[in-house]
Protein backbone atom coordinates (compact mmCIF):
# COMPACT_ATOMS: atom_id res chain seq x y z
CA UNK A 1 0.00 0.00 0.00
CA UNK A 2 1.25 3.44 -0.64
CA UNK A 3 2.37 5.17 2.23
CA UNK A 4 -0.37 8.90 3.12
CA UNK A 5 1.20 11.90 3.28
CA UNK A 6 1.82 11.42 6.85
CA UNK A 7 3.81 8.13 6.42
CA UNK A 8 1.82 6.55 9.54
CA UNK A 9 -0.91 5.20 8.38
CA UNK A 10 0.07 1.82 7.96
CA UNK A 11 1.62 1.35 11.44
CA UNK A 12 -0.18 1.07 14.21
CA UNK A 13 -0.46 4.00 17.07
CA UNK A 14 1.82 1.79 19.53
CA UNK A 15 4.63 1.80 16.84
CA UNK A 16 4.66 5.52 15.93
CA UNK A 17 4.60 6.09 19.81
CA UNK A 18 7.87 3.92 19.87
CA UNK A 19 9.13 5.49 17.20
CA UNK A 20 9.14 8.97 18.33
CA UNK A 21 10.55 7.59 21.48
CA UNK A 22 13.59 6.12 19.71
CA UNK A 23 14.22 9.21 17.31
CA UNK A 24 13.37 12.37 19.67
CA UNK A 25 16.91 14.19 20.57
CA UNK A 26 16.46 14.29 23.94
CA UNK A 27 14.61 10.96 24.57
CA UNK A 28 17.54 10.37 26.65
CA UNK A 29 16.72 13.02 28.99
CA UNK A 30 12.74 12.34 28.71
CA UNK A 31 10.58 9.98 30.39
CA UNK A 32 8.42 9.90 27.45
CA UNK A 33 6.18 7.01 28.72
CA UNK A 34 4.71 9.72 30.59
CA UNK A 35 3.66 11.92 27.64
CA UNK A 36 1.56 13.18 26.35
CA UNK A 37 2.04 16.18 28.45
CA UNK A 38 -0.86 18.30 30.18
CA UNK A 39 0.26 21.58 28.60
CA UNK A 40 -2.75 23.48 26.30
CA UNK A 41 -1.64 24.21 22.72
CA UNK A 42 0.39 27.91 22.99
CA UNK A 43 2.06 26.95 25.77
CA UNK A 44 5.56 28.01 26.68
CA UNK A 45 6.73 25.69 29.26
CA UNK A 46 7.41 22.90 26.64
CA UNK A 47 9.69 25.20 25.25
CA UNK A 48 11.60 25.90 28.99
CA UNK A 49 11.47 21.89 29.51
CA UNK A 50 13.67 21.76 25.45
CA UNK A 51 15.57 24.45 26.83
CA UNK A 52 16.27 23.11 30.38
CA UNK A 53 17.26 19.35 28.80
CA UNK A 54 19.63 21.12 26.31
CA UNK A 55 21.48 23.22 28.97
CA UNK A 56 21.47 19.89 30.76
CA UNK A 57 23.07 18.47 27.78
CA UNK A 58 25.54 21.46 27.17
CA UNK A 59 26.91 21.84 30.89
CA UNK A 60 28.69 18.70 31.45
CA UNK A 61 27.57 18.18 34.54
CA UNK A 62 26.92 14.53 34.64
CA UNK A 63 22.78 13.40 34.72
CA UNK A 64 22.88 11.75 37.58
CA UNK A 65 24.47 14.85 39.88
CA UNK A 66 21.39 17.03 39.25
CA UNK A 67 17.88 17.19 41.15
CA UNK A 68 15.22 18.87 39.53
CA UNK A 69 12.21 20.45 42.39
CA UNK A 70 9.12 21.89 41.82
CA UNK A 71 6.13 23.13 44.04
CA UNK A 72 2.59 22.77 42.30
CA UNK A 73 0.91 24.55 39.27
CA UNK A 74 1.13 23.88 35.66
CA UNK A 75 5.42 24.69 35.20
CA UNK A 76 5.47 22.36 38.12
CA UNK A 77 4.89 19.69 36.13
CA UNK A 78 8.17 19.66 33.59
CA UNK A 79 10.14 18.20 35.98
CA UNK A 80 8.55 14.95 35.80
CA UNK A 81 8.80 14.31 32.57
CA UNK A 82 12.24 15.07 33.06
CA UNK A 83 14.47 11.62 32.98
CA UNK A 84 16.77 13.35 35.87
CA UNK A 85 16.02 12.80 39.94
CA UNK A 86 12.99 14.69 40.47
CA UNK A 87 10.57 15.71 43.35
CA UNK A 88 7.41 17.32 42.34
CA UNK A 89 6.48 18.71 46.41
CA UNK A 90 4.08 20.85 47.85
CA UNK A 91 2.56 24.70 46.83
CA UNK A 92 5.32 27.07 47.11
CA UNK A 93 8.08 24.43 49.35
CA UNK A 94 9.88 23.62 46.72
CA UNK A 95 12.71 25.80 47.59
CA UNK A 96 12.54 24.65 51.02
CA UNK A 97 12.91 21.43 49.80
CA UNK A 98 15.95 21.52 47.31
CA UNK A 99 17.70 23.71 50.24
CA UNK A 100 17.20 20.63 52.73
CA UNK A 101 18.53 18.54 50.15
CA UNK A 102 21.93 20.10 49.23
CA UNK A 103 22.34 20.99 52.89
CA UNK A 104 22.23 17.07 53.68
CA UNK A 105 24.42 16.81 50.43
CA UNK A 106 26.37 19.25 48.88
CA UNK A 107 27.68 17.74 46.03
CA UNK A 108 24.18 17.49 44.32
CA UNK A 109 23.17 20.36 41.81
CA UNK A 110 20.13 21.25 42.90
CA UNK A 111 17.39 22.85 40.32
CA UNK A 112 14.21 24.11 41.15
CA UNK A 113 11.76 24.91 38.19
CA UNK A 114 8.56 26.44 39.72
CA UNK A 115 6.00 28.63 38.21
CA UNK A 116 5.23 32.76 39.28
CA UNK A 117 2.56 31.62 41.78
CA UNK A 118 4.23 28.96 43.26
CA UNK A 119 7.75 30.66 44.09
CA UNK A 120 6.52 34.56 44.69
CA UNK A 121 2.76 34.14 46.41
CA UNK A 122 2.73 30.63 48.61
CA UNK A 123 6.37 30.21 48.14
CA UNK A 124 7.63 34.10 48.44
CA UNK A 125 9.29 33.91 51.90
CA UNK A 126 11.12 30.73 51.15
CA UNK A 127 12.94 32.11 47.74
CA UNK A 128 13.75 35.56 49.76
CA UNK A 129 15.70 33.54 52.25
CA UNK A 130 17.29 31.23 50.07
CA UNK A 131 18.67 34.38 47.88
CA UNK A 132 19.72 35.98 50.83
CA UNK A 133 22.13 33.05 52.38
CA UNK A 134 23.54 32.44 48.78
CA UNK A 135 22.09 28.56 48.89
CA UNK A 136 24.33 26.89 45.85
CA UNK A 137 21.23 26.23 43.49
CA UNK A 138 19.42 27.51 40.42
CA UNK A 139 15.73 28.54 40.71
CA UNK A 140 13.98 29.22 37.27
CA UNK A 141 10.80 30.93 37.55
CA UNK A 142 8.62 30.49 34.62
CA UNK A 143 6.19 34.05 34.58
CA UNK A 144 2.90 33.62 33.05
CA UNK A 145 1.72 36.47 35.22
CA UNK A 146 -0.95 34.44 36.47
CA UNK A 147 -1.70 31.33 38.27
CA UNK A 148 -2.44 29.04 35.07
CA UNK A 149 -3.38 25.88 36.82
CA UNK A 150 -6.14 26.55 38.54
CA UNK A 151 -7.92 29.04 36.04
CA UNK A 152 -5.91 32.16 35.99
CA UNK A 153 -6.54 34.05 38.73
CA UNK A 154 -4.25 36.94 39.62
CA UNK A 155 -0.62 37.09 42.36
CA UNK A 156 2.07 38.49 42.42
CA UNK A 157 3.66 39.19 39.12
CA UNK A 158 0.06 39.95 36.84
CA UNK A 159 1.00 43.72 35.76
CA UNK A 160 -1.14 46.45 36.70
CA UNK A 161 -4.66 47.02 34.80
CA UNK A 162 -3.81 43.23 32.87
CA UNK A 163 -7.03 41.43 33.19
CA UNK A 164 -7.22 37.93 34.90
CA UNK A 165 -10.35 35.74 35.78
CA UNK A 166 -10.46 37.48 39.37
CA UNK A 167 -9.45 40.87 37.85
CA UNK A 168 -11.88 40.98 34.97
CA UNK A 169 -11.82 44.93 35.36
CA UNK A 170 -8.00 45.08 35.31
CA UNK A 171 -5.49 44.65 38.91
CA UNK A 172 -5.10 47.26 41.10
CA UNK A 173 -2.13 46.04 42.24
CA UNK A 174 1.36 46.90 41.28
CA UNK A 175 3.25 43.89 40.38
CA UNK A 176 6.89 42.67 41.63
CA UNK A 177 9.78 43.17 39.15
CA UNK A 178 11.40 39.86 40.04
CA UNK A 179 15.13 40.50 38.53
CA UNK A 180 15.11 43.66 40.43
CA UNK A 181 13.75 42.11 44.18
CA UNK A 182 15.74 38.92 43.70
CA UNK A 183 19.70 41.53 43.19
CA UNK A 184 18.23 42.93 46.22
CA UNK A 185 17.78 39.56 48.44
CA UNK A 186 21.50 38.76 47.07
CA UNK A 187 21.00 36.24 44.41
CA UNK A 188 24.55 36.14 42.78
CA UNK A 189 23.34 35.50 39.26
CA UNK A 190 19.88 36.93 37.91
CA UNK A 191 18.70 36.70 34.47
CA UNK A 192 15.36 37.15 32.51
CA UNK A 193 14.67 35.68 28.99
CA UNK A 194 11.39 34.68 27.14
CA UNK A 195 10.34 31.58 25.85
CA UNK A 196 10.71 33.36 22.15
CA UNK A 197 15.06 33.73 22.54
CA UNK A 198 16.05 30.06 23.19
CA UNK A 199 19.44 30.19 22.47
CA UNK A 200 20.16 32.81 25.14
CA UNK A 201 18.03 30.76 27.16
CA UNK A 202 19.94 27.58 26.89
CA UNK A 203 23.25 29.47 27.40
CA UNK A 204 21.86 31.37 30.51
CA UNK A 205 20.61 28.08 32.20
CA UNK A 206 23.93 26.24 31.44
CA UNK A 207 25.50 29.36 33.12
CA UNK A 208 23.41 29.24 36.05
CA UNK A 209 23.72 25.20 36.46
CA UNK A 210 27.43 26.23 36.33
CA UNK A 211 27.19 29.06 38.89
CA UNK A 212 28.48 28.33 42.26
CA UNK A 213 25.82 30.32 44.63
CA UNK A 214 22.23 30.96 43.95
CA UNK A 215 21.27 31.86 40.12
CA UNK A 216 17.73 32.96 39.58
CA UNK A 217 16.28 32.91 36.04
CA UNK A 218 12.68 34.34 35.03
CA UNK A 219 11.24 32.99 31.92
CA UNK A 220 9.02 35.35 30.37
CA UNK A 221 6.18 32.75 29.16
CA UNK A 222 2.63 32.59 27.38
CA UNK A 223 -0.69 31.00 28.77
CA UNK A 224 -3.36 31.51 26.03
CA UNK A 225 -6.75 30.18 27.59
CA UNK A 226 -5.98 32.61 30.90
CA UNK A 227 -3.81 35.59 31.01
CA UNK A 228 -3.29 35.37 27.20
CA UNK A 229 -7.40 35.39 26.63
CA UNK A 230 -7.96 38.64 28.57
CA UNK A 231 -5.05 40.53 27.88
CA UNK A 232 -5.24 40.75 23.46
CA UNK A 233 -2.95 37.74 23.18
CA UNK A 234 -5.57 35.36 21.95
CA UNK A 235 -2.45 32.54 21.00
CA UNK A 236 0.93 32.01 22.24
CA UNK A 237 2.38 33.10 18.57
CA UNK A 238 0.55 36.64 19.64
CA UNK A 239 2.23 36.55 22.42
CA UNK A 240 6.11 35.51 21.06
CA UNK A 241 4.85 38.29 18.69
CA UNK A 242 4.63 40.79 21.36
CA UNK A 243 8.03 39.85 22.80
CA UNK A 244 9.60 39.85 19.50
CA UNK A 245 8.78 43.34 18.88
CA UNK A 246 8.95 44.63 22.32
CA UNK A 247 12.09 43.07 24.13
CA UNK A 248 15.42 44.48 24.21
CA UNK A 249 18.67 43.44 25.85
CA UNK A 250 20.23 45.55 28.11
CA UNK A 251 22.80 43.62 30.58
CA UNK A 252 23.25 47.11 32.26
CA UNK A 253 19.97 47.91 33.09
CA UNK A 254 19.08 49.88 35.84
CA UNK A 255 16.92 46.39 37.49
CA UNK A 256 14.74 49.33 39.29
CA UNK A 257 13.01 50.47 35.90
CA UNK A 258 12.47 47.02 34.07
CA UNK A 259 9.15 45.98 35.60
CA UNK A 260 6.59 44.60 32.76
CA UNK A 261 3.71 46.81 31.60
CA UNK A 262 1.83 45.36 28.36
CA UNK A 263 -0.86 47.89 28.40
CA UNK A 264 1.81 50.91 28.32
CA UNK A 265 3.61 48.69 24.93
CA UNK A 266 6.62 49.07 27.06
CA UNK A 267 10.04 48.10 26.39
CA UNK A 268 10.47 44.42 28.15
CA UNK A 269 13.99 44.18 29.07
CA UNK A 270 16.02 41.07 29.34
CA UNK A 271 19.55 40.44 30.16
CA UNK A 272 22.02 38.42 32.39
CA UNK A 273 21.89 41.63 35.26
CA UNK A 274 24.27 39.95 37.70
CA UNK A 275 26.72 37.17 37.61
CA UNK A 276 29.31 37.33 40.67
CA UNK A 277 31.21 34.85 42.99
CA UNK A 278 29.98 35.40 46.80
CA UNK A 279 30.53 32.40 49.20
CA UNK A 280 27.67 30.13 49.32
CA UNK A 281 26.17 28.39 52.16
CA UNK A 282 27.58 26.11 52.05
CA UNK A 283 31.29 27.45 52.14
CA UNK A 284 30.55 30.27 54.93
CA UNK A 285 29.83 27.13 57.29
CA UNK A 286 32.68 25.02 56.24
CA UNK A 287 34.51 27.98 57.25
CA UNK A 288 32.69 28.10 60.42
CA UNK A 289 32.90 24.15 61.54
CA UNK A 290 36.67 24.92 60.52
CA UNK A 291 37.21 27.33 63.10
CA UNK A 292 34.68 25.77 65.88
CA UNK A 293 37.18 22.36 65.33
CA UNK A 294 40.30 24.57 65.80
CA UNK A 295 39.16 26.19 69.13
CA UNK A 296 37.85 22.71 70.14
CA UNK A 297 41.84 21.45 69.49
C1 LIG B 1 -1.67 24.81 49.60
C2 LIG B 1 -2.29 24.97 48.25
N1 LIG B 1 -2.97 26.10 47.96
C3 LIG B 1 -3.51 26.27 46.74
C4 LIG B 1 -3.39 25.28 45.79
C5 LIG B 1 -4.04 25.47 44.44
N2 LIG B 1 -3.09 25.77 43.38
C6 LIG B 1 -2.59 24.82 42.58
S1 LIG B 1 -1.58 25.41 41.40
C7 LIG B 1 -1.81 27.01 41.98
C8 LIG B 1 -1.19 28.19 41.29
C9 LIG B 1 -0.02 27.91 40.44
O1 LIG B 1 0.38 29.08 39.79
P1 LIG B 1 1.82 29.22 39.21
O2 LIG B 1 2.83 28.84 40.23
O3 LIG B 1 1.98 30.57 38.63
O4 LIG B 1 1.91 28.06 38.12
P2 LIG B 1 1.33 27.98 36.63
O5 LIG B 1 0.20 27.04 36.71
O6 LIG B 1 0.92 29.35 36.19
O7 LIG B 1 2.49 27.45 35.86
C10 LIG B 1 -2.66 27.03 43.06
C11 LIG B 1 -3.06 28.27 43.78
C12 LIG B 1 -2.66 24.11 46.12
N3 LIG B 1 -2.47 23.13 45.23
N4 LIG B 1 -2.13 23.98 47.35
S1 LIG C 1 -3.18 26.79 31.64
FE1 LIG C 1 -1.60 28.17 30.86
S2 LIG C 1 0.29 27.59 31.96
FE2 LIG C 1 -1.19 25.91 32.19
S3 LIG C 1 -0.71 24.49 30.51
FE3 LIG C 1 -2.34 25.83 29.78
S4 LIG C 1 -1.23 27.49 28.74
FE4 LIG C 1 0.25 26.43 30.03
MG1 LIG D 1 1.93 31.18 36.65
Amino acid sequence: MPPSFTGFTEKKMEDVALEIEYDHPKSRYLRTERLPHIWCPGCGIGIVLNSYLEAVGKSGIPAEDIVLVSGIGCTARLPGYSNIDSYHTIHGRGIAFATGMKVANPALRVSVISGDGDLFNIGGNHIMHAARRNVDMLVICVNNFNYGMTGGQHGATTPIGSRTASSPYGSTEDSFNLPYIMAALGASYVARWTVLHVRQLVQSITRGMKHRGFSFIEILSTCPPNFGKDNNFPSGFSEMEHYRQFCTVDNTANLREISIDFLAKKPIVLGEFVNERRKTYHEREEQVMKMAQGDQQ
